[in-house]
């Protein structure tokens, strides 16, 4: 009886073990965190601008395919990913509008962190967006801790567009928030 129940708890202990690493594995190599995360924008311009359509997996820059954001014209429009959990994030990859308007994204700010202050357009600044990006483009910094990602455009009468926004990570941070 003592036999057995003492290799009950040694197979429960391994396989415990074996839940927590791989775990860990799986989140410190999770690929684009962004995919299919909850993402939220200053407001909603267009129908078939959602802000969604960013973390669909779809880079298509075509508007008219469906699969980019847009918002009102308006003072500081910003979009926003939550990751789920806090990440060293070392680099991001945005998709711009391609059809027409790749100017509307120049100026645009990557800001990074654990705060919803101001919609999260206060946490620290990762990357500016200085020249309108052709296509796709990765912008990577010096890497910044946070769980959610904001696209902030700071100025009068802009409209944010966004057709894809990949985020990556060194790791995966174990603490919640
Ligand atoms: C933008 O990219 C496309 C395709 O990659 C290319 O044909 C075009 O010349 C580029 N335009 C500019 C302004 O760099
Ligand atoms: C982006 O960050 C990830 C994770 O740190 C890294 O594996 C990848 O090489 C980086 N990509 C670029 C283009 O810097
Ligand atoms: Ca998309």
């Amino acid at each position: 009886m003592c036999y057995v129940m003492s290799y009950i708890r040694m197979a429960m202990c391994v396989i415990l073990f074996l839940t927590l690493f791989t775990g860990m594995c799986v989140a410190d190599s999770k690929g684009n965190l962004a995919l299919n995360g909850m993402a939220v924008q200053s407001s909603l311009g267009h129908p078939q601008g959602d802000a969604q359509n960013a973390v669909d997996g779809n880079r298509d820059s075509d508007y008219k395919k469906e699969s980019c954001t847009f918002t009102k014209t308006e003072f500081n429009p910003w979009w926003r990913v939550d990751l789920g959990n806090v990440y060293t994030v070392s680099n991001v990859t945005i998709t711009n509008r391609g059809d027409c308007c790749k100017e509307r994204l120049r100026g645009a700010q990557i800001r990074i962190g654990n705060k919803l202050d101001n919609n999260g357009n206060n946490n620290e600044l990762a990357a500016t967006i200085l020249t309108a990006p052709n296509g796709t483009q990765t912008f990577s910094f010096e890497s910044v801790n946070g769980r959610y990602v904001n696209i902030f455009l700071p100025g009068n009468d802009e409209i944010l567009t966004l057709c894809e926004v990949e985020v990556f990570a060194e790791k995966k941070l174990l603490i919640n928030i």
